[in-house]
């Protein structure tokens, strides 16, 4: 189908703000850090899911691949066209209405495009919670949270994605609409298929809405900054303070030396608390429902405790609002920080969280063999057994030779990862990033029913063609 007529068709579903212009499509077509870069035949924003089955049926008929897109804060390419100029980029920005706000229930009801910081903020409004938390809730978008299984830093207590979501909308590849938007926690009538689009990264169908489950508002937090002189320690620490203080703890952070140091001097205020530098850092957050809960004396327990037995070396728990974000923004402050550092590679991997300290010293080994004085940016969610095993390059090796490490040192991080009997991809997804890598290491049954079930649904092909499988 020629580009005037499509255009023609795609304007009288969506409307002419439906179609971004020209010279505004190129937000759409580069990922967040600009590693994943295409070209979209046309970007369209539907504004409901009518014209989001409207636009799907046109494409599937006149043979048109379509790549869902939220806020483009994927880490893996999953969200942006290849270069053919030839796929349509659907972004679901302008379906951001809140379709129904229950809080007896404790469900919400949104439409893909809310942003993930909008929907706390509802939640709260209607005296709830919504966990979900990530450096980019600013954002990305719910309807991306799905599809990636999101993460962040609050799993630790309330699960990802798919523990947090009841029901969704979605388009199918061939245009029908499934209305999914149930609000039960109880459903036993077969296959659980909202669960199938969920982490799908848009190459199932597009995600038009979701009912998502909200939880009782904190009304108290402690926070606290921990030194530590090994990662056994920070495993140690965590069973320590989930003894004591049960599922109020609700995050565990683990950070080298070497991701707190590149956002001291990357980032204005950024500050270490703790005088003496250390090899690691924990961020360690309780919270309760009541607003006296005494979590800092419970805290200080546990941190008594673990100094005690050799474990912290050091501690500060945060005694103010000011200091708890302070204390939040050098762990989220990494991912931006490295890139200060020039190239980077980012390995978002997951192992037994008792496997941690072993992995980590295996990992470290090969990579300091393969070449030395290698930058490593080890941090992330330690609770759930997610590192985020980032490398920059050595401060006296050159971009271009970095590059030349770069597939010898992440096939080097997988086959650790392997090892331990871990995942590639703990939270991020696979998108065009992974691909390769999950064809070898993941196992070929599980890759030949996820072929079956994208070959039943997708049989043309249309849906985010080139990620994940
Ligand atoms: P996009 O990037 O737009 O899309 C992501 C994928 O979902 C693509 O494959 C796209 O095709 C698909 N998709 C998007 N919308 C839909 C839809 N409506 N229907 C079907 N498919 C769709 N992720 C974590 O899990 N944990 C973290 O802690 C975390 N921290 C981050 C920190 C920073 C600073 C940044 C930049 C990213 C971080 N991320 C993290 C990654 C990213 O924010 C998440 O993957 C997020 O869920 C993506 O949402 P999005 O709306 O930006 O999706
Ligand atoms: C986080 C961000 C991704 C990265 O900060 O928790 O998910 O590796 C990560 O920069
Ligand atoms: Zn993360």
């Amino acid at each position: 189908m020629h580009d005037e007529t499509l255009l023609d068709r795609i304007v009288g579903i969506v409307g002419p703000n439906g179609v971004v212009r020209e010279a505004d499509k190129s937000a759409y077509e580069s990922d967040w850090r600009g590693a994943y870069n295409g070209v979209a035949r046309f970007v369209v924003r539907p504004a409901n899911t009518a014209e989001v089955s409207q636009v799907v049926t046109l494409c599937s008929e006149a043979g048109i691949a379509i790549v869902p897109q939220g806020g483009n804060t994927g880490l893996c390419g999953g969200a942006v066209p290849d270069d053919s100029a030839s796929q349509i980029v659907l972004s679901l920005t302008r379906m951001n209405r809140v379709r129904a706000v229950d809080p007896d229930n404790d469900t919400i009801t949104v439409e893909a495009g809310v942003i993930l910081k909008h929907l706390q903020d509802l939640a709260e409004e209607a005296g709830r919670f919504f966990p979900l938390s990530l450096g980019a809730e600013g954002s990305c978008t719910i309807g991306g949270n799905l599809a990636t299984n999101a993460g962040g830093t609050a799993v630790l207590r309330y699960g990802n994605m798919r523990e947090l979501t009841l029901g969704i909308e979605a388009v199918l590849p061939d245009g029908t609409v499934w209305h999914g938007l149930r609000a039960l926690r109880k459903d036993n009538t077969g296959y659980d298929l909202k669960q199938l689009f969920i982490g799908a990264e848009g190459t199932l169908g597009v995600i038009t809405a979701a009912v998502l489950r909200m939880f009782p508002r904190p009304k108290s937090i402690a926070t606290a900054w921990v030194a530590l002189s090994e990662t056994s320690a920070a495993i140690r620490l965590i069973r320590r303070i989930q003894s004591l203080c049960g599922d109020r703890l609700t995050g565990f952070e683990l950070m080298s030396a070497q991701s707190v140091e590149f956002v001291t001097r990357h980032l204005p205020g950024c500050k270490n608390p703790l005088e003496h530098a250390a090899p690691w850092y924990a961020l360690i957050e309780l919270s309760d429902t009541q607003t006296e809960a005494r979590l800092g004396d419970l805290l200080e327990e546990g941190l008594a405790g673990a100094f005690d037995a050799g474990d912290v070396q050091d501690a500060v728990v945060a005694n103010s609002e000011t200091q708890v974000e302070a204390l939040w923004a050098l762990r989220e402050g990494i991912s931006e920080a490295q890139n200060h550092e020039g190239p980077s590679l980012k390995h978002d991997i997951s192992i037994a969280v008792s496997q941690i300290p072993a992995f980590i010293e295996k990992a470290d080994a090969r990579l300091n063999a393969l070449l030395p004085k290698v930058r490593l940016v080890t941090y992330g969610h330690v609770g759930d057994g997610n590192l985020h095993y980032n490398v920059s390059k050595p401060v006296d090796v050159t971009a271009e030779a970095f590059k030349e490490h770069a597939s010898a040192i992440t096939d080097a991080i997988y086959e650790v990862t392997a090892s331990f009997d871990g995942s590639i991809s703990a939270e991020h997804g696979i998108g065009i990033a992974k691909r390769e890598a999950a064809k070898r290491h993941k196992d070929p049954i599980e890759l030949g029913i996820m072929r079956a079930l994208k070959n039943t649904l997708d049989p043309k092909g249309l849906m985010n063609p080139g990620k994940m499988l």
